[in-house]
């Protein structure tokens, strides 16, 4: 297993061949899918979801990276997922990363991206081969990714579900992961959907406390669920001590999330909040969380996520009114 993230020989391979292949495409797994880094980091700097934020993403480099002496600056940059998408410019987040050898996972919007990217890359490559006429368009919101080029395309695909990182001077093993982990099981068994779309995770009904004690009893949802509770914050509750401390985005509407074995970075930069980062300074230095806030919203959040936080929504004003 190559243990380095970003030294894999992605740019010898050849271009692939897609015609052939039936659409919409499912994606490949990357070649690792958690990367397991074997030493350990002089320092980090661990990025929020940039989603596109080309311009955030250069004020918060230039502010806690380039302006730095080569040999204080952290010595990787690592993002937490969702580097594209939704905001102004995602070709040149890729660019970036890629330019300063940036380490990063998959996000549920590299994955969507990509397919929506490589269908259509087939798609062109079997219309050349036949001479027909287009039957199939790329949707607007993916129409960036023709910007980017078979390299990109190429470190995008190979990027890992989790990185397992240690930083010099400091105890814990840190796990960079797109949306989170079920409680209570392994990574090894985890659900790739679920490490790239977790939010909430809910009890499973029914089971025996026997059945309980020798089995996971958490279920994972994007949203929802019956009592749903953060899952960062379950994950936290079940810690042990060799407990990986977890590192991640896919939650703007939680914001930053700090609980004793976990860290969500999201603070909804293509919103019109922050972009932020956790900066892992070499031991025993304290951890900081540093951010820049967004030039203006590229996105308007949705209102609600489902017919619960309505509901929790119209119950909340019900009570003010009667306070009033
Ligand atoms: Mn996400």
């Amino acid at each position: 297993m190559s243990t380095h993230p970003s030294r894999r020989p992605a740019s010898n391979r050849s271009p692939r061949s897609l015609a052939a292949l039936p659409l919409p495409l499912p994606l490949p797994l990357p070649p690792e899918v958690h990367v397991s880094v074997p030493q350990p980091l002089r320092s980090a700097l661990v990025i929020g979801d940039v989603h596109g934020c080309a311009h955030e993403l250069k004020l918060l480099l230039d502010k806690f990276y380039f302006s730095r002496q080569p040999c204080s600056r952290p010595e990787r940059v690592i993002f937490v997922g969702d580097l594209v998408n939704k905001g102004p410019d995602s070709c040149a987040c890729v660019r970036i990363a890629r330019e300063i050898d940036a380490w990063c996972v998959r996000g549920n919007h590299e994955e969507v991206s990509l397919i929506a990217a490589l269908s259509d890359r087939a798609n062109k490559e079997s219309l050349q081969a036949s001479n027909e006429e287009s039957q199939r368009s790329l949707p607007d919101k993916y129409g960036w990714t023709r910007g980017l080029s078979q390299s990109d395309l190429d470190w995008l695909c190979d990027l890992p579900l989790s990185i397992s990182f240690k930083v010099m001077g400091h105890a814990e093993q840190f796990m960079v992961v797109h949306a989170g982990l079920v409680p209570g099981v392994s990574l090894a068994e985890q659900k790739l959907a679920d490490l790239l779309r977790v939010r909430d995770v809910a009890q499973i009904h029914g089971s025996s406390e026997s059945v309980q004690k020798q089995s996971p009893n958490w279920k994972a949802f994007e949203t929802g669920g019956c009592n749903p509770r953060p899952w960062a914050s379950v994950y936290s509750e079940c810690a042990e001590p060799e407990t990986p401390f977890i590192l991640f985005g896919h939650d703007a509407k939680r914001g930053i999330q700090s609980y004793s074995h976990a860290l969500g970075l999201d603070s909804g930069c293509v919103y019109g909040k922050q972009l932020s980062a956790l900066a892992l300074p070499q031991g025993p230095r304290p951890y900081e969380i540093v951010s820049v806030s967004a030039a203006r919203i590229y996105e308007k959040p949705k209102v609600s996520r489902n017919l619960e936080d309505v509901v929790q929504v119209l119950s909340d004003l019900l009570v003010s009114d009667e306070k009033v």
